[in-house]
């Protein structure tokens, strides 16, 4: 769709008001969708970037995007990285719940909930923190209520990070460990490329099944392969075989890895969630706990510098050694914030640099999810190479965070010059600017709305 010739704050209110279009259309009545078609049921790190989009809309509705999520959270604390809408026909996604089994295999489901088995990147503190900032702008009535929803949601926050800290960092590393490259969210990037080719895949064993995802994309090179599938498929089965139970899959389960942005995004919500302590009155201990978890993460991160690579690595725990991609979950720290001068110094070269936003043919300067100087790069295939609008604004967001504000000034205004021109696609080309794989992508358009609501923005604040 070709943009209106408006220019300015026009412009943008236009922008708005689309993307205010985008989270209605997509909205299924206390959750949303995460894409049209290509994903019909609620994601949980998008739910969270959703949420932050619904805040400009609607505190109350933001606040019941986490209330719903969180009411699927399984009694180990995890939180579901899919829950499932019964009400989809058949064929729409794959895998749907009947291949998890979830509710079949393990006791820890919530009744009457389907889900899949595996976690997203646990960005829901923060979501639920800005919801109540946004709240404070709007009114005391609103600020009341994002209350009650910080009180009613801080314990299952709590348990869901204490899951991550503790069935997911067995060794109490301040690292989490992912067991599937859907749970780091950057499915195919390749930072799991040599950790997927050490499995073997015995075709005897692997159920048959159907991908629903190709028909919704333009052309089948901008999704995971089908040996990427095949492996995503049988690490579902092992982790069934396991039932689903943490102490089960530990030792054996062929894909082990220590995940650097999962991590750097558990310490910035273990912060989100020391201001929601505060403000909901949790106890001392709480507070002091939740501390320490920031404390282990950074240091844990700070561990996970590789000096040569000039990023942070992820740790293969199965194959002993770290997985040496460029991508951008190298930049992790930045998002985790509290780092040593040097070294934060050191990090903001590299997003300068021509490895993501220095890179002399980007067509706007946001981070491509990989480098184009690493072998492994693709300009159209999911989290090889293309920008995800959501990604950047994280960025942004830990930017701010770091007091580097002209530096965040900046990726916003590039960020909203991309925005015009890409009919919310989930991800997008990021030397022609062609946007790729879903439009009106529930997260691009909130991303899109939080940014819009920023002073100077309009061209009005
Ligand atoms: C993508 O992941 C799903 C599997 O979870 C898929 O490819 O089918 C990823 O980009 C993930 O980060 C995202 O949450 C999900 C929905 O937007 O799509």
């Amino acid at each position: 769709m070709s943009q209106p010739a408006t220019t300015g704050p026009v412009r943008h209110r236009d922008l708005a008001a689309r993307a205010a279009a985008v989270l209605r259309g997509n909205d299924l009545g206390g959750w949303t969708k995460a894409a049209p078609r290509l994903y019909p049921h609620q994601w949980s790190w998008d739910s969270a970037f959703i949420a932050v989009g619904w805040a400009h809309l609607d505190t109350r509705r933001a606040a019941q995007e986490l209330t719903t999520l969180l009411a699927a959270q399984w009694a180990t604390g995890q939180v579901p990285h899919i829950v499932f809408n019964p009400d989809v026909p058949s064929g729409s996604y794959f895998p749907d719940a009947a291949r998890w089994a979830c509710a079949d295999l393990s006791a820890d489901v919530p009744a009457g909930k389907q889900t899949s088995g595996l976690v997203q990147p646990p960005v829901h503190a923060i979501a639920a923190w800005r919801i109540r900032e946004v709240a404070r702008t709007h009114s005391e009535a609103e600020t009341a209520d994002a209350d009650a929803f910080l009180r009613d949601l801080y314990p299952r926050l709590l348990a869901w990070h204490r899951y991550l800290l503790t069935a997911r960092d067995p060794e109490g590393s301040g690292l989490v460990t992912i067991y599937h490259p859907w749970e780091s969210g950057t499915d195919n990037s390749p930072r799991w490329d040599a950790a997927l080719a050490a499995i073997d895949v015995p075709a005897d064993e692997l159920p048959p099944y159907t991908r629903f995802d190709l028909q919704h994309v333009a052309d089948a090179a901008q999704r995971p392969t089908n040996a990427e599938y095949d492996r995503y498929l049988w690490l579902v089965e092992l982790l069934k075989r396991a039932r689903y139970d943490d102490a089960a899959i530990s030792p054996a389960h062929p894909f082990l890895i220590k995940d650097v942005l999962f991590s750097a995004i558990l310490v910035a919500a273990n912060e989100a969630l020391g201001h929601i302590a505060e403000a909901v009155g949790a106890p001392g201990e709480d507070r002091e706990t939740i501390e320490a978890w920031v404390a282990l993460g950074r240091a844990a991160l700070d561990r996970a510098w590789d000096a040569e690579v000039g990023l942070v690595l992820d740790q293969d725990v199965r194959a002993g050694r770290p997985v040496p991609a460029r991508t951008v979950a190298g930049l992790a720290p930045l998002v985790a914030g509290g780092m040593a001068a040097d070294r934060r110094a050191a990090l903001l070269a590299r997003l300068d640099s021509t490895d993501f936003l220095g890179h002399p043919q980007l067509r706007w300067p946001v981070p491509p999810s990989t480098s184009p100087h690493d072998p492994a790069f693709v300009a159209r295939t999911y989290w090889r190479g293309p920008t995800w609008p959501f990604f950047t604004w994280l960025l942004w967001w830990s930017l701010g965070r770091l007091g580097e504000t002209e530096r965040a000034d900046r990726l916003r205004a590039a960020a909203l010059d991309q925005l015009h021109e890409i009919d919310f696609a989930e991800y997008v080309e990021p030397f022609t600017g062609e946007p790729l794989g879903s439009l009106d992508q529930s997260w691009t358009a909130a991303v899109a709305l939080d940014w819009l609501a920023g002073p100077g923005a309009t061209g009005e604040a």
